[in-house]
């Protein structure tokens, strides 16, 4: 079906006048906007990622590089790409895209519903043929992201299938910063990391984290809600969670940054990813018919 015709047939169904429409402002990415009084999103239909939330008042929440490549295969640089069935690199089975299989395919859009000022768009993927070559869980993914005041990221995992799998999962989300290098992330003192930019050292987070070079660290066994402190913006945004127990701090900066051909040059400083995440040893084990539920809950204040 053609793109056109496509994006009219999914508005039949599902638009909301006034409040939520599919577009395609790239060809062959159709995306569901959300635009309202009270905020203002969107939705990527390709790999089910959030690229942008604006509550009334508040500048953009989320950074997408300029330089994203927007083609088939390739994930999108920004927003809140969704990681499944692993974290990173696969540390085992084939040689397979980091960050798993879902952030770079189309997902299904499944709802979009409007209710006291918050729209939500829901949207889902499976597992097919295809992906059982590559990892065999019979997974069903469905995501919901309400918008509002705050944003709530669901990530509902369900085994469809009668053999128990064990996956990773993270909410890789790209928040918008004025200087990466001014930003404070609170809430993680106290807790155990690994580095990843020192041989995977486990160290120990004293006070707040601050961002002083390449920053690649796994927050382990943390529920707890982080702050980013962004003095540029003057603002600060509060990332609680559900049921998620690491939380990965990252930012590639000047070396890593300008290997990246999909991140406009000195654009490292205007994000800090702050990922709401279930790696490891805390991955999630479904059994048949099991669901699991990871949640991210975000709100934006000025300082
Ligand atoms: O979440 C941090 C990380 O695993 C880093 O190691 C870096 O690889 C980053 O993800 C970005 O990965 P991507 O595949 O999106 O370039």
């Amino acid at each position: 079906m053609a793109s056109a015709s496509r994006i009219s047939a999914l508005n039949q169904r599902f638009e909301i006048p006034g409040i939520a429409a599919i577009v395609e402002e790239r060809k062959g990415f159709p995306s569901v906007r959300v635009q309202t009084p009270d905020v203002t999103g969107e939705v990527q239909l390709y790999g089910g990622q959030v690229s942008s939330w604006k509550p009334a008042g508040a500048e953009e929440v989320f950074f997408v590089s300029s330089k994203t490549r927007w083609q088939e295969g390739t994930a999108i640089r920004g927003g809140v790409p969704i990681c499944f069935p692993w974290f990173a690199d696969r540390t085992e089975g084939p040689k397979s895209p980091a960050h798993g299989l879902v952030r770079t395919k189309p997902w299904r859009l499944e709802a979009i519903t409007h209710a006291d000022s918050n729209v939500t768009v829901a949207l889902s993927t499976s597992a097919d043929e295809t992906t059982k070559k590559v990892w065999q869980g019979d997974y069903h993914l469905l995501f919901c992201a309400t918008f509002g005041d705050q944003l709530r990221l669901e990530l509902i995992v369900t085994n469809r299938g009668s053999l128990t799998f064990k996956f990773e999962e993270a909410l890789h989300s790209y928040y918008r910063v004025g200087n990466v290098e001014k930003t404070k992330v609170r809430g993680l003192g106290g807790c155990t990391y690994v580095d990843k930019t020192d041989a995977r050292k486990e160290k120990h987070q004293r006070g707040d984290v601050t961002l002083t070079g390449e920053t690649d660290r796994v927050y382990r066994g943390t529920s707890s809600s982080v702050e980013i402190e962004d003095p540029v913006l003057r603002r600060r945004i509060l990332v609680a969670k559900e049921d998620s127990r690491d939380t990965v701090v990252w930012n590639p900066w000047t070396q890593k940054a300008a290997a990246m051909a999909d991140l406009g040059a000195d654009e490292w400083r205007q994000f800090v990813c702050v990922e709401t995440a279930n790696v490891g040893d805390h991955g999630v084990t479904l059994g048949e018919v099991q669901a699991h539920t990871m949640t991210a809950l975000i709100s934006v204040n000025s300082m």
